[in-house]
């Protein structure tokens, strides 16, 4: 079938929008009409041409929201008419790091997903009889898309797609950070780093569980009232105060943070937010994605001292398992997405999104089909 995309022909290009070729879904595969998707940062690193392990052609997107128009073979907890977020971290439910339950990381398709195929090895995409790239087995920036089924959460009928889609990537990945990765507990005092659409929702979670200091760190002065609303007590602006960045967060946590979080990608910000927690127990999650061949650094004796360094992958969330939840967290009025979705546009305007991100003007852009 003929479907409508946003393809990324070349690092560093705009993307354009193509009519392309999808094949149809094969055993153990959905077809999923995309109905809207979040432009996450992850899509602009790898599209800047940054990511060692980013393939072009390649149609772009990870954070969707649809509805499932066709099953194919073997397929058992999908059908036709559920409505689906898809999952670049799938979960299958049978592999030793599934089975462990001591980490999301689902291998099942990793080498296959890591190429850019499907798991038998070929696309579903192509346009003049051409290879295109899937991209980290979701693509979502075209109109229909074509997933393994555990790859794929089912969500609840009445949940609205250009905001739960946003739980595909950055919502998840900042909550379940806080729950799932860091474990906060109330009463902590913690830092996020960086303020966009991964640290506000570390920022929501912190408040959801019940932390004291919320401590927000941007160069952004814009990035306050926002995160105010979301939770945070305090706001931090690394180019607005005396002296070093680590011991005036100490000094304000009254001997460093419990937890803090690392939302930006940037090593030398990792270190800061390693070595401004608490001496003996201060736990810091690095949840941004530096470039290919960055380093991170420290003095062991920080480590030796009891600060634990950890890092947090969709927010440690088992996708098929846990969206549905957090769906419904949404649904219920528990957290908020609306607030955070800054800009809503058609597909056709995506390269928008890109522009709107780089200039910090936007939190979430959402394009639609
Ligand atoms: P974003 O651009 O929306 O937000 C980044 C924020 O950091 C901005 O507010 C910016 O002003 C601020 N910032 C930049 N440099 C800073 C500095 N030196 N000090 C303080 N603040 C600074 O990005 P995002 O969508 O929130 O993504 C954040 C990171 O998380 C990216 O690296 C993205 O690739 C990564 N990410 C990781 C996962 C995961 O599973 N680990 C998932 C999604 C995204
Ligand atoms: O190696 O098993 C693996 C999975 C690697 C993918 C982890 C994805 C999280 C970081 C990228 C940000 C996604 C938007
Ligand atoms: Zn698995």
């Amino acid at each position: 079938m003929k479907v409508k995309a946003a393809l990324a022909y070349q690092a560093g290009k705009p993307l354009t929008i193509e009519m392309v070729d999808l094949g149809n879904p094969q055993a153990g595969e959905v077809l999923i009409e995309i109905k809207a998707s979040g432009v996450c940062h992850t899509d602009a690193y790898t599209l800047s041409g940054k990511d060692p392990e980013g393939l072009f052609p390649a149609i772009l997107g990870h954070e969707g929201a649809g509805i499932v128009v066709e099953v194919g073979k073997d397929v058992k907890s999908l059908q036709v008419g559920d409505r689906v977020i898809p999952l670049y971290t799938p979960e299958c439910r049978q592999c030793e790091y599934c089975l462990s339950r001591k980490t999301n990381l689902c291998q099942a398709i990793r080498v296959t997903q890591g190429k850019g195929v499907m798991p038998d090895g070929t696309s579903r995409f192509s346009i003049d009889g051409e290879k295109i790239h899937h991209y980290m087995g979701t693509s979502t920036f075209a109109n229909y898309t074509v997933l393994p089924e555990i790859a794929v959460a089912k969500i609840r009928e009445d949940a609205p797609f250009d905001k739960v889609c946003y739980i595909g990537c950055g919502v998840t990945t900042g909550i379940g950070a806080v729950i799932n990765t860091a474990k906060v507990e109330a009463g902590a005092n913690v830092v996020v780093f960086g303020l966009g659409g991964i640290g506000l929702n570390v920022v929501q979670a912190a408040r959801m569980v019940g932390a004291n200091m919320i401590i927000g760190v941007d160069i952004n002065p814009g990035r306050k009232a926002l995160a105010e609303k979301f939770g945070m007590t305090h706001f931090v602006n690394p180019q607005e105060i005396d002296g070093d960045i680590v011991s005036y967060l100490v000094d304000l946590t009254k001997g460093g943070a419990d937890y803090s979080f690392e939302c930006i990608g940037n090593v030398n910000v990792m270190r800061q937010a390693l070595e401004c927690c608490h001496k003996g127990w201060g736990v810091s999650v690095i949840i941004g994605v530096a470039a290919g061949g960055e380093e991170i650094r420290t003095r062991p004796f920080q480590l030796v001292t009891g600060r634990v360094w950890k890092g947090s992958a969709f927010g440690g969330a088992r996708g098929r398992t846990d969206v549905p939840k957090i769906v419904d967290w949404y649904m219920d009025g528990k957290i908020n997405i609306d607030d955070l979705i800054t800009h809503v546009m058609p597909i056709e305007k995506i390269n928008d999104a890109f522009d709107l991100m780089h200039k910090g003007e936007s939190i979430r852009s959402v394009v639609t089909f």
